[in-house]
């Protein structure tokens, strides 16, 4: 399958993330991508760079504030004191209910709080451009499925679906599957759905599309009551005002076995089917994966081939995106399963 990857991808390398009020290392690695490359080479598939500029695009999915502060971000911070350059900017004040987030603090730890859901989106000097190279590869995607290709692969991090219009989290800092459902489109197709499969709910990606019929949103992933991101990611989100009805979560208690998330994805891909989409964006968390360090659910490398012939018996034009998946040395046999799997069929 072609595949856009980028090295740009290493530069956001952060060093450490917080746990338990503890600094420990990142989850969210180079390696990850790395061992995903070594692996689709290893097969024979074809790397290309991303050539699409995503900016009118990511100016539909983000807010044009949102995107000035992350391009900016880190010359702010490094202007702010000598040393900065060495060390990570985390938030620490939110703007939650009965505050103010229409004016903009002048404080860049306010604004980066702002801009943020969590403490867990470590930044660095090179996060704005690996994160930019991501949002082209899923423009470049598009444009490749626009020009009949059947289905394309981004390697890309970090991940997005956890960012919204107008905040970070988890990882993520663009959207990319929603870059690329938008791309998809403005390219012509009617109707888009995205299918998202990380272990996590993809909150951003819902809340971007929760008004809008013209996108499908659906995803299985653990139960926030229990799972991050907690906030979002429950039955009864169904859809808002022309969106009501095209949003599909299928919550799954931490820990539950593997026929009961296939179980999930079935009536996932009934819905999409029903739904009459053109195209398809698929969130690939891998974070499901059994052996997966900060998630519950037990899928083994082989069901990942499954998953991959499941989601091409649908038969769509389809933009995989890679999102999570944190046993870094089994990611790119798990992902290469799931593109092989796909197009077995
Ligand atoms: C894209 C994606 O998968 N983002 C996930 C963000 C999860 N953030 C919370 C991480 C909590 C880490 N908990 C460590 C548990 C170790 N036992
Ligand atoms: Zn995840």
């Amino acid at each position: 399958m072609i595949t856009f990857f980028s090295d740009s991808h290493q530069s956001h390398a952060p060093a450490f993330e917080f746990f338990r009020g503890d600094r420990v290392p990142c989850f969210e690695t180079p390696a990850r991508a790395d061992f995903v490359k070594t692996r689709l080479t290893e097969r024979g598939h074809v790397l290309r760079s991303p050539q699409v500029d995503s900016r009118a695009v990511l100016g539909k999915v983000h807010t044009a504030r949102y995107l000035a502060f992350l391009q900016q971000a880190w010359r702010d911070w490094a202007a702010l004191e000598p040393g900065n350059e060495q060390r990570q900017p985390f938030p620490s004040v939110w703007p939650v209910r009965t505050l103010r987030s229409d004016i903009e603090p002048a404080n860049f730890i306010a604004r980066l709080g702002l801009y943020s859901m969590d403490n867990g989106s470590p930044m660095v000097a090179g996060t704005w451009a690996a994160a930019k190279a991501g949002a082209d590869a899923a423009a470049s995607a598009a444009a490749l499925l626009g020009e009949g290709q059947r289905a394309v692969f981004c390697c890309s991090r970090p991940p997005g679906h956890h960012a919204g219009a107008d905040f970070m989290g988890g990882y993520c800092f663009l959207n990319n599957a929603a870059v690329a459902a938008q791309a998809l489109r403005d390219a012509g197709a009617a109707r888009v759905a995205v299918l998202d499969v990380d272990y996590h709910h993809g909150n951003g990606t819902q809340s971007i599309f929760y008004e809008r019929a013209d996108v499908l949103f659906v995803s299985v992933h653990g139960d926030p009551r229990t799972e991050y991101p907690f906030y979002l990611g429950h039955a009864d989100e169904t859809g808002e005002g022309a969106g009501a009805g095209f949003n599909l979560n299928l919550p799954l208690p931490a820990g539950c076995t593997v026929p009961h998330w296939f179980e999930a994805l079935e009536t996932a891909c009934r819905r999409i089917a029903q739904y009459g989409a053109e195209a398809l964006v698929v969130s690939l968390g891998l974070d499901t994966f059994a052996d997966d360090p900060i998630s519950k659910f037990a899928l083994q490398s082989g069901d990942f081939s499954r998953l991959g012939e499941r989601l091409g018996r649908l038969g769509l034009s389809t933009v995989f995106v890679l999102e999570g998946g944190y046993a870094a040395a089994e990611l790119g046999v798990n992902a290469v399963n799931v593109i092989e799997g796909f197009e077995q069929v």
